[in-house]
């Protein structure tokens, strides 16, 4: 994929249209992959920073569906962000809605799914905000793209019953059958450079699962944006890249490994792309591990090959390498292998000129998984498992006092309805901390006041690594227990993104503005443990909300009725 936009230096209105639909993108695939336009992944959209997008979303499903723009700020647009049971209520099949949102901030962001695991089913797309300066620009003549992903030979539909199960007392998450890149299996994916010497890639996991360390053959690779962050070209061998992270890098071919030519003989027309899956991350032996659901009929491998190799063609006539994959990768001079899943020592290119104010509020997030009672392990954020809102359980009614879960009340909607009667307690000073501390109704809101800087400590006592997202900001990432050095290092000049991957069996420190009123996700963005429940909600200041003009629409009324006869007609329990 390449990107295609040209410059403008006026805002402008952007208009898509997006269809929800089932397709086969491989003609030996049985599985009906859900996408955006009969595409996999869906298309390239792309807009100047401050352009308006116009985008209307039909599904085509025969399930309710809906798209979350990963990324966008959604600064006074907080019905815009596509998570269902929070900012919006779910578009029915046959429907849909119009999302309309201000392209900021400029940066590699995606879209997807965010409805029972359709992103795990292919529901996913590039979504490129280009600013209107671009100092980058001058590292490269060419900007493409990597979109890189798990594939399952089954729905997620099919593997969220085995998943979610007595019988998996240890949450194994299904493992994936094959790895892919921009719809292209290993091996196939053939990237010719076309004359271009430098050439941007701008790299998005959206894989539900698998973090992937990335580099190519004889190159080193010069980062230059971390999520949406603009940053000081910093030089590595290879980077790892967690569920829902982005991260941009150049290369030079005129940097290309001297040696690396073929026993001596001429130089190689090709290199190898990799993508290399950590395997250190699941949960089981996946190089061995049959799980019982799967099947031979399926054409493709019902074990993982953990090495994605794409083709880079130096010659463009997309040949493959001349030297076997498994030669050893030289080592590169001025190149370091980061040591840090976040690549912390990576520096924004803005210095934070005004410095980061001081936190004003904490909020402290234990996660934990263990077995609920009826035996199916689950995910908890300060010992609750999301069991509400975006995992689509509906309840039956709306008191007047507190936050419910109701389909068609969606938590946005309920904080204009009753902006003081949410039933979340007031802040506390506790015993970790001299600031006062952020409350939750005991359902995983919690209420947030405007403008607060709230410090986040994420502390993960299980032994994997969660990349957590959060919708409507991005935040400072101060310190983690791989990098707590970072903390006084990179005072006052923290780094930026709106993802941080929580190492396994450590801890991870953020910081944020809660300038943005609305009902915002916090979530680990592995599919499977949202599924489970490793998910939490800011709601940030209702007064402000409403002060600030907002109204529920009245086509998120529509679409909230629509759904309840939708659901009615087709005897969905309620
Ligand atoms: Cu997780």
């Amino acid at each position: 994929m390449t990107t295609t936009i040209t410059s403008t230096l006026e805002n402008c209105t952007i208009h898509e249209t997006l269809i929800i639909d089932t397709f086969f993108p491989y003609s030996t695939s049985i599985k009906p992959t859900v996408s955006v336009n009969y595409s996999f992944p869906g298309p390239l959209i792309e807009a100047y920073e401050g352009d308006t997008l116009v985008i209307r979303v039909i599904n085509r499903l025969n399930v309710p569906s809906t798209i979350h723009w990963h990324g966008m700020h959604q600064y006074g647009t907080p019905g815009m962000d596509g998570s269902v049971g929070v900012s919006q209520c779910a578009i029915p099949p046959g429907d849909e809605i119009i999302y309309e949102f201000k392209a900021e901030p400029a940066g590699t962001n995606w879209y997807h799914g965010h409805l029972l695991q359709q992103h795990t089913d292919g529901l996913f797309g590039p979504l490129i905000i280009h600013p209107r300066l671009n100092p980058s620009k001058q590292y490269y003549d060419s900007d493409r793209i990597f979109m890189l992903s798990d594939w399952y030979n089954n729905l997620s539909s099919e593997l969220i019953p085995w998943f979610l199960n007595p019988n998996n007392p240890a949450g194994i998450e299904p493992p994936p059958d094959a790895i892919v890149v921009n719809e292209q299996f290993t091996q196939s994916l053939f990237v010719p450079v076309l004359g271009a010497m430098r050439i941007r890639f701008r790299v998005i996991n959206a894989a539900p699962l698998s973090m992937y360390t990335v580099s190519i053959d004889g190159l080193p690779l010069h980062i230059i944006e971390l999520d949406n962050t603009e940053t000081i070209p910093y030089s590595v061998n290879s980077f790892s890249i967690h569920v829902t992270q982005r991260v941009s890098f150049y290369i030079d071919l005129s940097e290309l490994y001297p040696n690396y030519t073929v026993s001596g003989s001429s130089p190689t027309n090709s290199l190898f792309i990799r993508f290399q899956a950590v395997l250190s991350m699941y949960a089981v032996d996946i190089l061995n591990y049959i799980p019982p659901y799967e099947q031979a009929r399926y054409p493709y491998p019902t074990f993982f090959t953990p090495l994605h190799l794409g083709i880079l063609s130096l010659d463009s006539t997309n040949s493959t390498p001349a030297y076997p994959a498994g030669n050893p990768i030289p080592t590169l001079q001025n190149a370091v292998t980061p040591f840090d899943m976040n690549i912390l020592a990576v520096r924004p290119l803005d210095r934070n000129i005004d410095g980061i104010p001081n936190a004003t509020h904490y909020l402290p997030v234990l996660i934990t998984f263990a077995q609920d009672a009826n035996g199916i392990n689950r995910a908890y954020l300060n010992n609750v498992t999301f069991t509400s809102d975006a995992n689509y359980i509906p309840t039956t009614h709306e008191p007047t006092e507190g936050i419910t879960s109701d389909t068609y009340a969606p938590l946005l909607h309920q904080m204009a309805r009753k902006p003081n009667q949410l039933g979340i307690p007031l802040l506390r000073i506790e015993p970790e901390s001299q600031l006062p501390t952020i409350q939750s109704d005991g359902n995983s809101h919690y209420l947030i006041p405007y403008e607060a800087v709230v410090d986040i400590y994420l502390n993960n006592t299980d032994v994997g690594d969660h990349p957590f997202h959060m919708h409507g900001f991005t935040f400072w990432i101060i310190a983690t227990l791989q990098y707590p050095e970072a903390e006084y290092l990179y005072h006052g000049n923290y780094i930026r993104r709106d993802v941080i991957t929580v190492p396994a069996s450590g801890w991870a420190k953020i910081r944020f503005i809660a300038n943005n009123p609305g009902a915002w996700l916090l979530h680990c963005h592995i599919d499977w443990h949202m599924t489970a429940g490793m998910i939490l909600v800011l709601i940030v200041s209702p007064e402000q909300l409403l002060s600030e003009g907002y109204t529920i629409p009245q086509d998120q009324k529509d679409l909230c009725h629509a759904l309840q006869v939708f659901n009615t007609n087709n005897g969905t329990v309620n």
